[in-house]
């Protein structure tokens, strides 16, 4: 079996206490990946330290020059981008078609961070004063700590670590220890496209060492991907410390589809965002709302067309839905269909594991659809992550929207609808992060800001340029060049 190490200032090390963690692929339950460092406290101090070295070059670097080294990091991305998607699959389980997107968001977030290292603009601003300029420029945090998901085991990472890098941060990554292989694959593109020891550190393990991580005194910056109870702890722990931290937790994203909507469309695009991924997405559709002069209709269609999905092990060419991550999350989703099933919705479709044949060796769960499901339910609030969709009917427009709002996240949203002013007044009004027309709640690009509002996010935004913001402190310099002393609000009447 392989071992794989912990990278701490360009070296593989073991866990301090030698512990490790296996990783096994959630599609075949014989099919072991290799062992992992069970790191803690000691990993962490030392990742960190090992990080907080390289800060000193690494920031006096010029950033057009940290840019080069992640284009660099892109083509290799791209290089390896078949490879990658496969050892993806393998330990969590999407299918490949998907995880060569996952790759891809990559790449296309070191394109554009590369050009971004001859930009990072600041602002020249005119003076009050006579013989003065005032100038802002970005300056890099620090050591920055990233905490990851495992369902974009690729991609989510590169939205924080790419703009983190470019922008002279260093960082020690904590990855979720259901997607370490990726992780290493990372280390090793990043270390080939010429990125100094140190720089970017990888600390494997779970609990123990992500809370070392946040706790960490020389940790300016905690980027966070996962649960919103964790990020919640980790928020209160960074507020205590005084440090900063971008939060992207959970999500119940509502698909709308009005009685005028193109009904295929509609169709494609609620399989594609409830059941691509198996649900595991925080943009997933988990809530459909389905204005109720169509409900009947769409409901059947929806029925006889998930019916057809083809599960099975991703690295198969005609798999169209992957396993669930961990046998942890099977009991979660199976719980929550009981919770549905003792609210009173109406389970039309799934609802138990698929055993069937060669998914016996995995965590396969059936496409499940609950209609009737009303706001009072609790699988219409809370995110499963899993392959569940809850159905509601609404008797207007503004019900839709109503239904759509009820929720404690707002990540992302959808509404199908020919009405042009309908489709206007939806984009002002849903209350999410993003908001898609005619198209399904996941699909973000990355050179676009990403994120959500109430419980999804904490104010921030990643990909595109406001992932720059997140990794960037501001120095404001005023150069007086009149040769005498001018008092700012006082000496300019
Ligand atoms: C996530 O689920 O954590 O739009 C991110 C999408 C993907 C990103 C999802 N591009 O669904």
């Amino acid at each position: 079996m392989q071992e794989f190490l912990n990278i701490i200032d360009g070296k593989g090390v073991q866990s301090s206490n030698g512990a490790t963690f296996q990783n096994i692929n959630p599609a075949n339950s014989n099919d072991i990946i290799g062992t992992f460092p069970l790191s803690g406290k000691t990993d962490i101090d030392m990742a960190v330290a090992s990080a907080k070295a390289a800060f000193k070059a690494w920031k006096l670097t010029p950033a057009p020059k940290r840019g080069d080294i992640l284009r660099k990091a892109g083509d290799i991305f791209e290089r390896r981008k078949e490879e990658l998607s496969r050892i993806m699959t393998r330990e969590m389980g999407k299918p490949v078609f998907e995880t060569r997107g996952d790759v891809q968001e990559a790449i296309d977030t070191c394109y554009y961070a590369a050009t971004e290292g001859r930009r990072l603009f600041g602002y020249t601003v005119p003076s009050e004063m006579h013989n003065k300029m005032n100038l802002s420029f970005r300056t890099p945090i620090g050591v920055c700590g990233v905490i990851t998901a495992w369902n974009f085991p690729i991609a989510v990472p590169s939205w924080k670590i790419i703009p983190a890098l470019v922008c002279g941060n260093t960082i020690v990554f904590k990855p979720s220890d259901d997607a370490p292989h990726s992780a290493q694959i990372f280390a090793e593109i990043l270390e080939e496209a010429g990125l100094p020891a140190g720089v970017f550190n990888v600390v494997h393990g779970k609990v123990e060492a992500g809370a070392a991580l946040v706790d960490h005194p020389d940790v300016a910056l905690i980027g966070f991907t996962g649960s919103t109870a964790t990020g919640k702890h980790i928020a209160s722990i960074c507020g205590a410390m005084n440090k900063r931290c971008s939060l992207e937790m959970g999500g119940k994203n509502a698909q709308i589809v009005m009685d005028d909507a193109n009904l295929e469309l509609a169709l494609e695009g609620v399989l594609w965002g409830a059941f691509g991924t198996t649900g595991q997405r925080c943009t997933a559709t988990s809530r459909l709302i389905i204005h109720e002069a169509i409900y009947d209709e769409f409901i059947n269609l929806l029925i006889s067309r998930a019916t057809k999905l083809k599960l099975g092990n991703g690295l198969d060419d005609t798999t169209q839905v992957g396993p669930v991550i961990n046998e942890r999350q099977l009991s979660k989703i199976q719980n929550y269909v009981t919770i549905g099933r003792e609210e009173g919705a109406l389970c039309v479709l799934g609802g138990d594991r698929d055993t069937n044949g060669d998914l016996a060796h995995g965590n396969f769960f059936k496409p499940t659809i609950f209609i009737d499901v009303l706001p009072s339910m609790r699988i219409f609030m809370e995110e499963i992550f899993g392959p569940v969709l809850s159905v509601s009917k609404a008797t207007s427009f503004e019900h839709a929207i109503e239904l759509a709002n009820i929720c404690d996240y707002g990540l992302s949203s959808s509404i199908y609808t020919a009405n042009v002013d309908a489709a206007f007044q939806a984009m002002r009004d849903i209350e999410a992060g993003i908001t898609y027309i005619n198209a399904p709640t996941i699909g973000a690009e990355a050179h676009m800001p990403f994120g959500g509002i109430k419980g999804t996010g904490n104010g921030h935004r990643e990909g595109g340029w406001t992932a720059f913001e997140i990794f960037t402190e501001w120095k404001t310099v005023y150069i007086d060049y009149s040769g005498r002393l001018q008092k700012a609000q006082i000496d300019n009447q």
